[in-house]
């Protein structure tokens, strides 16, 4: 069997390796030139541990393929990104697009499915789609929902142990889909309808980051009733039944920050505490950069003289790489922006260097820091000691103080 798959991303080409190591053949699609060259001479463009080798096996022996343009398979696997616009409104172009793409392509008994995280009612619009440009193929190809829950950094495990949701416009979609699917996911697979499948990927992370919201308010609550909500958090959680998430600097990441304006731009009136959250974790993060601010004030008035500041952490959450709709980012920027020639000294341990901003090793930086903020909870923050020394600001927890 012959699989294409459209979008050789953080999920694409994963999954597109995964199926190739388990017998698919497989031909990768992107429209990145330098993408598929590289995956052609089985050189990663994303960090993924472990991946490369199996990359380099499954074009080795020639069961994955990349190109910029798709080829007749049997079935076809929309892999793509799917941003939001300016105003939340989410942009399915792209899933338009590789539709598109794959049409001429399309036969009797193939398989399209879905994978990017899309509003619900996307697949229904990409049959509609499918059966007005290939009339003939209305009734006898096999269209389904198939979302992907996997954690950047542990992709190749949790692609083949996660369960999968998958939703078909038929029973015999569905069941196409999990025969597909059956290949190489050890975990259950289980069935229900298209929308029901997209509703559900908006859903576990729409529900995370109300999660985070209850705990962010929580912070903001007791940062002015003058208690310690890390200590109130882990107490509350003792109840056998109660699971408070951490508070951060805000909601970072391509998704949780994302997915619920998927849900609130179809449901503007129903999905309340859905944009109620959103709301607060976006607040947070601006609230973070005024408490610096308010706090490097507060030193020069009392020091004569403005204040070094130690910013730790640049990542949208602990212990990667990855600053894409950092909160972190945004605070740094935002400090910087608001205080003339105060010394800010910039962290990311996880990061060599950084076009914008110059970094400072995190040892240094807190040597040197009268205020020491931290942003994002990396490992190597932890072994820094708390010190009455200097003005500490921990918006993630470091010392739960
Ligand atoms: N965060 C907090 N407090 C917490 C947990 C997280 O402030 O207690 C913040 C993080 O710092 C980060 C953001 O929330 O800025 C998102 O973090 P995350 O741990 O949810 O990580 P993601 O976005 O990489 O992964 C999520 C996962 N979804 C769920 O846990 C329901 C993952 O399984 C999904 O596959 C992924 O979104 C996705 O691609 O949708």
């Amino acid at each position: 069997m012959k699989a294409c798959f459209m979008g050789l991303g953080y999920i694409g080409l994963p999954t597109a390796i995964i199926a190739a190591k388990h017998g698919v053949r497989v031909l990768g699609v992107d429209i990145n030139p330098d993408v598929v060259e590289m995956t052609n001479r089985g050189r990663l463009h994303i960090v993924e541990p472990g991946l490369e080798e199996m990359l380099q096996e499954v074009v080795g022996s020639g069961a994955l393929r990349a190109s910029t343009t798709p080829e007749t398979s049997d079935a076809y696997f929309m892999v793509v990104p799917t941003p939001f616009k300016g105003n939340h409104e989410p942009d399915i172009s792209y899933v338009e697009a590789a539709t598109r793409a794959v049409l001429p392509c399309l036969k009797e008994g193939d398989l399209y499915v879905i994978e990017s995280t899309s509003p619900v009612g996307t697949t229904d619009r990409m049959r509609d789609l499918i059966f007005r440009e290939r009339p003939e193929l209305e009734g006898k190809i096999f269209i389904a929902y198939c979302p992907e829950r996997v954690l950047p950094g542990n992709v190749i495990y949790e692609l083949t142990h996660n369960d999968r949701v998958i939703g078909g416009i038929d029973e015999a979609s569905t069941e196409k889909a999990v025969e597909f699917y059956g290949q190489f996911v050890r975990g259950t697979l289980h069935r229900t309808n298209c929308k029901t499948a997209e509703m559900c990927k908006l859903t576990e992370n729409s529900s995370r980051d109300v999660q985070i919201a209850f705990a962010n308010e929580l912070s903001l609550i007791c940062d002015k009733a003058g208690i310690n909500v890390w200590e109130l958090i882990e107490l509350a959680n003792k109840h056998p039944r109660v699971n408070i998430l951490q508070p951060g600097c805000g909601v970072g990441g391509h998704c949780i920050a994302v997915d619920p304006y998927f849900i609130t731009a179809d449901f503007p009136k129903e999905s309340r505490l859905i944009a109620d959250a959103r709301e607060i974790n976006n607040y947070k993060a601006f609230w973070c950069a005024e408490r610096v601010q308010n706090e490097m004030l507060r030193f020069e008035l009392a020091h004569g003289r403005k204040p070094t500041v130690a910013m730790m952490g640049l990542a949208f959450k602990p212990n990667i790489d990855d600053l894409r709709e950092s909160p972190a980012k945004y605070i740094v920027t935002k400090v910087m922006q608001g205080c003339n020639n105060a010394d800010i000294l910039v962290v990311e341990p996880n990061v060599e260097k950084h076009n914008v901003f110059k970094l400072t090793d995190y040892r240094e930086a807190y040597e040197q820091a009268d205020i020491v903020v931290m942003l994002v909870a990396h490992d190597p923050f932890k072994e820094l000691p708390w010190t009455d020394k200097k003005v500490i600001l921990d918006f993630c927890g470091i010392y739960k103080r």
